[in-house]
Protein backbone atom coordinates (compact mmCIF):
# COMPACT_ATOMS: atom_id res chain seq x y z
CA UNK A 1 0.00 0.00 0.00
CA UNK A 2 2.69 2.02 0.23
CA UNK A 3 2.96 3.14 -3.76
CA UNK A 4 -0.69 3.32 -3.39
CA UNK A 5 -0.90 6.78 -5.24
CA UNK A 6 -3.51 8.39 -3.00
CA UNK A 7 -2.84 12.04 -3.56
CA UNK A 8 -4.39 14.62 -0.80
CA UNK A 9 -4.54 18.54 -1.35
CA UNK A 10 -4.86 19.91 2.36
CA UNK A 11 -5.81 23.40 2.47
CA UNK A 12 -3.27 24.34 -0.31
CA UNK A 13 -2.82 28.30 -0.82
CA UNK A 14 -0.39 29.03 -4.11
CA UNK A 15 1.04 32.02 -5.90
CA UNK A 16 3.47 32.70 -8.36
CA UNK A 17 6.98 33.07 -7.63
CA UNK A 18 6.81 37.22 -7.43
CA UNK A 19 3.12 37.73 -7.36
CA UNK A 20 1.63 39.26 -4.80
CA UNK A 21 -2.17 37.60 -4.53
CA UNK A 22 -2.76 33.75 -4.87
CA UNK A 23 -3.65 31.71 -7.92
CA UNK A 24 -5.14 29.11 -5.57
CA UNK A 25 -6.46 29.40 -2.31
CA UNK A 26 -7.47 27.21 0.13
CA UNK A 27 -7.97 23.73 -1.99
CA UNK A 28 -8.53 20.65 -0.37
CA UNK A 29 -9.40 17.41 -1.71
CA UNK A 30 -8.62 13.87 -1.88
CA UNK A 31 -7.93 11.40 -5.07
CA UNK A 32 -7.71 7.62 -4.32
CA UNK A 33 -6.50 4.59 -6.19
CA UNK A 34 -9.24 3.22 -8.76
CA UNK A 35 -11.13 6.93 -8.17
CA UNK A 36 -11.16 9.91 -11.05
CA UNK A 37 -11.35 13.40 -10.16
CA UNK A 38 -12.35 16.15 -12.47
CA UNK A 39 -11.55 20.08 -12.39
CA UNK A 40 -13.56 22.20 -14.35
CA UNK A 41 -13.60 25.96 -14.19
CA UNK A 42 -13.36 29.12 -16.83
CA UNK A 43 -10.31 29.82 -18.35
CA UNK A 44 -7.43 30.99 -15.74
CA UNK A 45 -9.43 29.56 -12.90
CA UNK A 46 -6.45 27.85 -11.89
CA UNK A 47 -6.52 24.52 -13.22
CA UNK A 48 -2.81 24.04 -14.42
CA UNK A 49 -1.36 25.78 -11.49
CA UNK A 50 -3.18 22.85 -9.83
CA UNK A 51 -2.13 20.27 -11.13
CA UNK A 52 1.31 21.44 -11.45
CA UNK A 53 1.57 21.14 -7.55
CA UNK A 54 1.96 17.40 -7.26
CA UNK A 55 5.14 17.40 -9.75
CA UNK A 56 6.13 20.25 -7.79
CA UNK A 57 6.62 22.55 -10.65
CA UNK A 58 6.22 24.59 -8.20
CA UNK A 59 5.31 24.47 -4.31
CA UNK A 60 2.49 26.27 -2.22
CA UNK A 61 3.20 28.54 -0.12
CA UNK A 62 0.68 27.58 2.65
CA UNK A 63 -0.88 23.93 2.90
CA UNK A 64 0.51 20.97 1.68
CA UNK A 65 0.55 18.19 -1.08
CA UNK A 66 1.13 14.51 -0.15
CA UNK A 67 1.58 11.56 -1.78
CA UNK A 68 0.71 8.24 -0.12
CA UNK A 69 0.84 10.40 2.99
CA UNK A 70 3.89 12.03 2.48
CA UNK A 71 4.63 15.54 1.66
CA UNK A 72 5.76 16.04 -1.57
CA UNK A 73 8.42 18.58 -0.23
CA UNK A 74 9.64 15.53 1.00
CA UNK A 75 10.46 13.51 -1.92
CA UNK A 76 12.36 14.57 -4.97
CA UNK A 77 10.92 14.97 -7.81
CA UNK A 78 12.74 11.77 -9.43
CA UNK A 79 10.83 9.76 -6.95
CA UNK A 80 7.70 11.60 -7.85
CA UNK A 81 7.56 11.31 -11.65
CA UNK A 82 8.54 7.19 -11.23
CA UNK A 83 4.99 7.42 -9.50
CA UNK A 84 3.27 10.75 -11.18
CA UNK A 85 2.93 11.07 -14.76
CA UNK A 86 1.69 14.88 -16.10
CA UNK A 87 0.44 15.19 -19.32
CA UNK A 88 0.51 18.81 -20.00
CA UNK A 89 -1.54 21.05 -21.62
CA UNK A 90 0.77 21.73 -23.90
CA UNK A 91 2.05 18.72 -25.06
CA UNK A 92 5.68 18.71 -25.51
CA UNK A 93 7.45 16.85 -27.88
CA UNK A 94 10.81 16.91 -29.05
CA UNK A 95 13.55 16.87 -32.07
CA UNK A 96 14.08 13.01 -32.43
CA UNK A 97 12.24 9.41 -33.59
CA UNK A 98 8.48 8.60 -32.37
CA UNK A 99 10.31 6.04 -29.94
CA UNK A 100 12.69 8.60 -28.61
CA UNK A 101 9.55 10.78 -27.72
CA UNK A 102 7.80 7.94 -26.18
CA UNK A 103 10.99 6.25 -23.96
CA UNK A 104 11.31 9.73 -22.70
CA UNK A 105 10.54 9.10 -18.69
CA UNK A 106 11.49 5.44 -19.30
CA UNK A 107 13.95 4.66 -21.27
CA UNK A 108 14.07 0.40 -20.32
CA UNK A 109 10.47 -0.11 -21.73
CA UNK A 110 9.97 -2.71 -24.98
CA UNK A 111 8.92 -2.03 -27.87
CA UNK A 112 6.04 -4.34 -27.22
CA UNK A 113 5.18 -1.43 -24.31
CA UNK A 114 5.84 1.48 -26.76
CA UNK A 115 3.01 -0.09 -29.09
CA UNK A 116 0.76 -1.23 -25.78
CA UNK A 117 0.85 2.75 -24.83
CA UNK A 118 0.18 3.79 -28.38
CA UNK A 119 -3.27 1.40 -28.70
CA UNK A 120 -4.77 2.96 -25.49
CA UNK A 121 -3.74 6.41 -26.58
CA UNK A 122 -5.63 5.94 -30.32
CA UNK A 123 -2.12 6.36 -31.20
CA UNK A 124 -1.46 2.99 -33.17
CA UNK A 125 -2.74 3.61 -36.81
CA UNK A 126 -1.20 7.12 -37.40
CA UNK A 127 2.33 5.83 -36.12
CA UNK A 128 1.96 2.53 -38.33
CA UNK A 129 0.85 4.75 -41.06
CA UNK A 130 4.46 6.17 -41.32
CA UNK A 131 6.77 4.51 -43.21
CA UNK A 132 9.20 4.28 -40.88
CA UNK A 133 7.13 3.58 -38.02
CA UNK A 134 8.26 4.35 -34.47
CA UNK A 135 11.72 5.41 -35.89
CA UNK A 136 9.57 8.02 -38.21
CA UNK A 137 11.41 11.45 -37.44
CA UNK A 138 9.43 14.14 -35.11
CA UNK A 139 10.25 17.95 -35.48
CA UNK A 140 11.32 19.96 -32.49
CA UNK A 141 8.48 21.05 -30.93
CA UNK A 142 6.08 18.33 -32.77
CA UNK A 143 5.56 20.23 -35.59
CA UNK A 144 4.87 17.73 -38.18
CA UNK A 145 2.25 15.95 -36.71
CA UNK A 146 -1.22 17.32 -35.59
CA UNK A 147 -2.68 18.90 -32.13
CA UNK A 148 -4.69 15.70 -32.02
CA UNK A 149 -1.31 13.76 -32.63
CA UNK A 150 0.55 15.28 -30.25
CA UNK A 151 -2.07 14.68 -27.62
CA UNK A 152 -2.06 10.97 -28.06
CA UNK A 153 1.77 11.09 -28.54
CA UNK A 154 1.80 12.19 -25.27
CA UNK A 155 -0.56 10.43 -23.48
CA UNK A 156 1.07 7.33 -24.65
CA UNK A 157 4.34 8.62 -23.03
CA UNK A 158 2.97 8.51 -19.38
CA UNK A 159 1.24 5.10 -20.40
CA UNK A 160 4.96 3.79 -21.26
CA UNK A 161 5.86 5.24 -17.24
CA UNK A 162 3.00 2.93 -15.80
CA UNK A 163 2.45 5.46 -13.02
CA UNK A 164 0.31 5.12 -10.00
CA UNK A 165 -0.89 8.94 -10.69
CA UNK A 166 -2.30 10.16 -13.93
CA UNK A 167 -2.80 14.19 -14.53
CA UNK A 168 -4.16 14.73 -17.80
CA UNK A 169 -4.38 18.65 -18.36
CA UNK A 170 -6.79 19.46 -20.93
CA UNK A 171 -5.15 16.14 -22.96
CA UNK A 172 -8.47 15.73 -25.21
CA UNK A 173 -9.39 19.06 -26.28
CA UNK A 174 -7.65 18.36 -29.82
CA UNK A 175 -9.27 15.07 -30.31
CA UNK A 176 -12.58 14.43 -32.60
CA UNK A 177 -15.44 13.48 -30.30
CA UNK A 178 -15.56 9.93 -31.52
CA UNK A 179 -11.77 9.40 -31.01
CA UNK A 180 -12.21 11.18 -27.58
CA UNK A 181 -14.59 8.83 -26.56
CA UNK A 182 -12.37 5.80 -27.31
CA UNK A 183 -9.39 6.93 -26.12
CA UNK A 184 -11.48 8.02 -22.53
CA UNK A 185 -13.00 4.29 -23.10
CA UNK A 186 -9.75 2.66 -23.63
CA UNK A 187 -8.18 4.84 -20.83
CA UNK A 188 -10.50 3.99 -18.28
CA UNK A 189 -9.47 0.13 -18.49
CA UNK A 190 -5.80 0.60 -18.50
CA UNK A 191 -5.97 3.36 -15.62
CA UNK A 192 -8.75 1.13 -13.24
CA UNK A 193 -6.31 0.80 -10.47
CA UNK A 194 -4.43 4.46 -10.86
CA UNK A 195 -5.66 7.46 -9.39
CA UNK A 196 -6.46 9.97 -12.41
CA UNK A 197 -7.23 13.75 -11.89
CA UNK A 198 -7.72 14.89 -15.23
CA UNK A 199 -8.73 18.57 -16.14
CA UNK A 200 -11.36 18.96 -18.88
CA UNK A 201 -12.90 21.73 -21.28
CA UNK A 202 -15.97 19.07 -22.60
CA UNK A 203 -18.43 18.35 -19.64
CA UNK A 204 -19.05 15.19 -21.67
CA UNK A 205 -15.58 13.89 -20.64
CA UNK A 206 -16.13 13.99 -16.81
CA UNK A 207 -19.18 12.97 -16.38
CA UNK A 208 -18.42 9.68 -15.06
CA UNK A 209 -15.96 11.09 -12.59
CA UNK A 210 -16.12 10.01 -9.30
CA UNK A 211 -15.83 13.60 -7.92
CA UNK A 212 -15.68 16.73 -10.09
CA UNK A 213 -13.98 20.42 -8.34
CA UNK A 214 -15.42 23.12 -10.01
CA UNK A 215 -12.34 25.98 -9.49
CA UNK A 216 -13.47 29.70 -10.10
CA UNK A 217 -10.78 32.20 -9.18
CA UNK A 218 -8.69 29.66 -7.61
CA UNK A 219 -11.43 28.09 -5.56
CA UNK A 220 -13.29 25.20 -5.60
CA UNK A 221 -16.51 26.45 -5.20
CA UNK A 222 -18.98 23.53 -5.59
CA UNK A 223 -17.98 19.67 -5.22
CA UNK A 224 -20.15 16.13 -6.41
CA UNK A 225 -20.84 14.09 -9.20
CA UNK A 226 -22.11 15.13 -12.33
CA UNK A 227 -25.68 14.17 -11.54
CA UNK A 228 -25.06 16.12 -7.95
CA UNK A 229 -23.82 19.22 -9.57
CA UNK A 230 -26.80 19.86 -11.80
CA UNK A 231 -28.90 20.32 -9.08
CA UNK A 232 -26.76 22.31 -6.53
CA UNK A 233 -24.08 24.10 -9.01
CA UNK A 234 -25.16 27.04 -10.70
CA UNK A 235 -21.26 27.79 -11.56
CA UNK A 236 -21.57 23.69 -12.97
CA UNK A 237 -24.78 24.29 -14.85
CA UNK A 238 -23.32 27.45 -16.95
CA UNK A 239 -20.78 25.72 -18.20
CA UNK A 240 -22.99 22.74 -19.22
CA UNK A 241 -25.00 25.06 -21.36
CA UNK A 242 -21.69 27.13 -22.57
N1 LIG B 1 -0.42 32.44 -14.11
C1 LIG B 1 0.73 33.13 -13.76
N2 LIG B 1 1.95 32.60 -14.11
C2 LIG B 1 2.05 31.41 -14.77
C3 LIG B 1 0.86 30.72 -15.11
C4 LIG B 1 -0.35 31.27 -14.76
O1 LIG B 1 0.68 34.18 -13.16
O2 LIG B 1 3.17 30.96 -15.06
C5 LIG B 1 -1.74 32.98 -13.72
C6 LIG B 1 -2.67 33.22 -14.87
C7 LIG B 1 -4.03 32.98 -14.25
C8 LIG B 1 -3.78 32.06 -13.09
O3 LIG B 1 -2.38 32.04 -12.88
O4 LIG B 1 -4.54 34.19 -13.74
C9 LIG B 1 -4.30 30.66 -13.31
O5 LIG B 1 -3.71 30.14 -14.49
P1 LIG B 1 -3.88 28.61 -14.92
O6 LIG B 1 -3.00 28.39 -16.09
O7 LIG B 1 -3.67 27.75 -13.74
O8 LIG B 1 -5.42 28.59 -15.34
P2 LIG B 1 -6.25 27.46 -16.08
O9 LIG B 1 -7.48 27.23 -15.28
O10 LIG B 1 -5.39 26.29 -16.35
O11 LIG B 1 -6.67 28.16 -17.46
P3 LIG B 1 -6.90 27.51 -18.93
O12 LIG B 1 -8.26 26.89 -18.92
O13 LIG B 1 -6.84 28.67 -19.85
O14 LIG B 1 -5.81 26.51 -19.17
MG1 LIG C 1 -4.70 25.37 -18.01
Amino acid sequence: AALAGVVEYRNVTFAYPGAESPVLSNISFTARPGQTVAIIGSTGAGKTSLLSLLPRLYDPVEGEVLLDGVPVSRLDRAEITKRVALVPQRPYLFSGTIEHNLRFGKSEATDRELWDALRVAQGESFVRDKKNGLDARIAQGGTNVSGGQRQRLCIARALVTKPRVYLFDDSFSALDVATDARLRAALKQTTADATVIIVAQRVSTITEADQILVLDNGRIVDRGTHEELLETSPTYQEIVES
